[in-house]
């Protein structure tokens, strides 16, 4: 028998991408069952090639779901997905609820896949889109020379706010178009594209905002603590120094991030390509003098974390600095849910 999947949130930014992904990869499953709120039931969404009725989110959704997936905000994830447990199935989440907690693995397939099996509470977290942009590099360069201090800012696109972030962007996109003035003195911007932010403390059009998440302790924002609290986890390394400043951009999807890494030994960027080159998920693209190098304009839509501008530092030789680009809704939401997933299902064979 092949298991049940449920896509709890099927209907959001994240859940759109994941039933994409979920026709188009390898088919693991048995009936797949869309559940979102009440007010999404009974829409009808394409998953692999079939029409299926999204229901809505109660307890008796989960009647023989064997492994449970969640594409929703934090409080809903922390009510529903114990739920879904004491119902039998395994929970994905990919929500912040659960990931620092010890009894829940943090789960990045392609560098800590075996934690996936100890689940004391039946759930097993997906890290933030952030932390996923840059995983997949800093791993193997972990392996190879022993990481021990990161600074990284962030280049965050608006759909990481999820739909509405999306909208706010092309929405203020349409209101700037053709005015020549707008960006040129104080306050045209916000005159401009009006009071309606959305989910943005400022304009994000022809800007960038230093601000992602929500404010926490001496002016950290909770996305910053989350790439420290969540990348010391999953690397096993809960004393790494961590310094991030999160940035949004007028991106519509793709999270970028530049890195300046300290190891415990001397760096080469040659060998660094090499070990990036050989790293599942990586793809190197690291060539300025032919303007080679991630954007997310290239990353968008695409599965592998992208690496460019790797450099060892000018005055650190065991420090490398380096640009990482990743899809947020995919490596960065859906797609490491995916394999997560993929990965419990695998325990049925
Ligand atoms: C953003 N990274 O770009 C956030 C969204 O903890 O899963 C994802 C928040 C999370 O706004």
């Amino acid at each position: 028998r092949l298991p049940t999947l449920a896509v709890v949130g099927a209907t959001g930014a994240v859940g759109t991408v994941m039933l994409e992904l979920l026709s188009s990869r390898k088919n693991v499953w048995g009936e797949i069952r869309l559940i979102a709120s009440a007010r999404s039931a009974g829409r009808k969404l394409s998953v692999r090639g079939e029409q299926v009725e999204v229901v809505a989110l109660t307890p008796e959704a989960f009647d023989g779901v064997d492994v449970a997936m969640f594409d929703v905000p934090d409080e809903v994830s922390a009510e529903w997905a114990p739920i879904a447990v004491s119902k039998g199935a395994i929970a994905v989440d990919n929500s912040g609820a659960f990931r620092m907690d010890k009894d829940v693995p943090l789960v990045v397939p392609e560098v800590n896949p075996e934690h996936v099996r100890n689940r004391p509470r039946g759930i097993i977290a997906n890290a933030n889109c952030t932390t996923l942009a840059m995983i997949l590099s800093l791993a193997p360069l972990h392996r190879e020379y022993g990481l021990r201090e990161l600074m990284v800012s962030s280049y965050q696109a608006a759909s990481g706010a999820g739909q509405i972030g999306v909208d706010t962007l092309h929405d203020q996109l349409s209101k700037v178009a053709g005015d020549r003035s707008a960006g040129t003195r104080t306050g045209d911007v916000r005159r401009v594209v009006g009071d309606d932010l959305g989910p943005f403390p400022a304009p994000l059009a022809l800007n960038v905002v230093p601000w992602a998440g929500s404010l926490r302790d001496g002016g950290w924002s909770s996305e910053e603590l989350k790439i420290r609290n969540e990348s010391r986890k999953i690397l096993g390394l809960p004393d790494l120094k961590v310094s991030a400043t999160c940035v949004r951009v007028p991106v519509v999807t793709g999270h970028s991030a530049s890195l300046h890494a300290i190891f415990g030994s001397e760096v080469d960027a040659d060998r660094a390509r090499e070990v990036l080159e050989a790293a599942p998920g990586v793809v190197v693209s690291d060539n300025p003098a032919e303007d080679e190098f991630p954007t997310p304009a290239d990353a968008v839509g695409t599965d592998p974390t992208w690496v460019g501008r790797i450099r060892r530092s000018l005055d650190d030789p065991r420090a490398l600095d380096f640009f990482v680009v990743g899809d947020n809704l995919r490596k960065g939401a859906a797609l490491n849910t995916a394999q997560i997933a993929e990965l419990i299902a695998a325990e049925w064979r």
